[in-house]
Parts: C-alpha cells; sequence; structure tokens
C-alpha cells in the first residue's frame, strides 16, 4: 500500500477577506469557517501537517490601488524586475497590513489555531507572504514572479507530505496559486470548493479550468477524509 501523508493548508482566513467589516472581504467568506473548523477534527482527519498562511503587507506595499493613485479593482500593469516582461495584476483595497486588526486571522479561527500551534499534536505552522513591498503574491509557496520562495515546501518537504489540501480565501486568488504551485511542486493536491469562496464567483467556470489543467482535483468537505 502506498504511504499517504496529507496536509491542510488554510489560505488567508483572515478578518480583512471576511465580511461584514474586511477591507477586502470575499462574498460570503464567513461561511467557511465552520467547516474548516469541523476539518481541523484530529480524531476524524488524518493531518500530518498543518499550515495556516497570512497575507502580511507592509502599508506601501505594491498591491494596493491608493499607492498608484488608482481605484480598487483596477488594474496595473507591473514590469518584471530582472526581464522586463509586463504583467497586468489587479489593484486591491488597503488589506493585511502587518499587525493591523484586518491582518488578523478570524476571530473564531485564531483560538482553535493557537491552540494547535501551541499543542503541536500535529505539527502545525503559519506561512507568512506579500511582505516584500514591491511584488504580489497569490500563492502561500513564491511571489507572482516566481523570484522569493517562502518556507511553505520546505515544511511540506521535511514532514515528508504527499497530499495537500486548500481551504480558505480566495478562491480564485490566493488558494487557486497556492493550489497550483502545490498540483506542480508534484503533491497530490485537493481544492474543498465549498471551504473556499471567491472574490468573483461569476468566474468560477474560468478559474475551475486552470485549477484542472494543473491537476488539482475539486473536491468538497465530506470527500476529504476518503481522499486522504
Ligand atoms: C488575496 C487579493 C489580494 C487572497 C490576497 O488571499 O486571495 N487576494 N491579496
Ligand atoms: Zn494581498
Amino acid at each position: 500500500m502506498s504511504q499517504t501523508n496529507s496536509a491542510l493548508i488554510i489560505v488567508d482566513l483572515q478578518e480583512d477577506f471576511l465580511p461584514p467589516t474586511g477591507a477586502l472581504a470575499v462574498p460570503h467568506g464567513r461561511e467557511v469557517i465552520d467547516l474548516i473548523l469541523q476539518l481541523l477534527d484530529l480524531n476524524k482527519y488524518n493531518w500530518k501537517t498543518i499550515i495556516a498562511t497570512l497575507d502580511w503587507h507592509p502599508s506601501d506595499h505594491t498591491s494596493f490601488a491608493k499607492n498608484h493613485g488608482q481605484e480598487p479593482y483596477t488594474t496595473k500593469k507591473f514590469k518584471h524586475p530582472h526581464n522586463g516582461t509586463i504583467k497586468e495584476q489587479v489593484l486591491w483595497p488597503v488589506h493585511c497590513v502587518q499587525h493591523s486588526k484586518g491582518a488578523e486571522l478570524a476571530k473564531e479561527f485564531k483560538p482553535v489555531l493557537e491552540d494547535l500551534l501551541q499543542k503541536q499534536q500535529v505539527p502545525t505552522y503559519t506561512v507568512k507572504k506579500g511582505y516584500l513591498q514591491d511584488r504580489e503574491y497569490y500563492s502561500c509557496f513564491q511571489d507572482t514572479w516566481g523570484l522569493h520562495h517562502t518556507e511553505c515546501e520546505k515544511i511540506l518537504r521535511e514532514n515528508g507530505i504527499t497530499h495537500v489540501f486548500t481551504v480558505g480565501l480566495a478562491y480564485d486568488y490566493c488558494v487557486l496559486n497556492s493550489s497550483i504551485d502545490a498540483a506542480d511542486l508534484g503533491f497530490q493536491t485537493f481544492v474543498l470548493k465549498d471551504c473556499s469562496r471567491a472574490v468573483d464567483p461569476s468566474a468560477n467556470d474560468k478559474t475551475e479550468s486552470v485549477y484542472r489543467e494543473h491537476g488539482v482535483k475539486i473536491i468538497n468537505l465530506q470527500d476529504a477524509a476518503l481522499a486522504q
């Protein structure tokens, strides 16, 4: 029998991504919290590693519309720092500024994660991303240019992880890019659709074609225990 070692990656479950007060509130984002808390039942799910990611921007971050005199949700062309290629990216409202209230983990989730971090019954980590001022990060593995890498891959390798399950916010940005990077790195990757919400749910068909192109399997919470 092949050995399956599963990691759960909880992406950016932070107040700024959550209604009603979040600066970049993802529609219906709060609905995922209860389901994600269910996934943290260690008697039911056999996680070998749990990672919670944090979007963690300096206030002068280049992804903030206001730092370019533009309106949120417009786009801007960015130039690759070395090879000059151009990438058009969305500019966002100011969100998840380091140490701000909005950057805190969802209030229902924070104490549960803190307990897991303290007990380490399952190796549990937080991974920050987005802290370099001059570049956007959607994936918890790397910036959008692929130049700077977080510790996420190292954590998964050190824990012998084979399978990665992703949940959180947002289905079409950070969960998407974290999932496709996990798949591209060779992990068997599953995104739990009902444990995630999109900034733009009307584009879910297109979003899901990107997941599938990279071999990410789209499942729901009820399938997770079986897939492990
Ligand atoms: C995210 C936009 C900007 C996300 C982060 O977590 O999906 N989206 N920063
Ligand atoms: Zn961000």
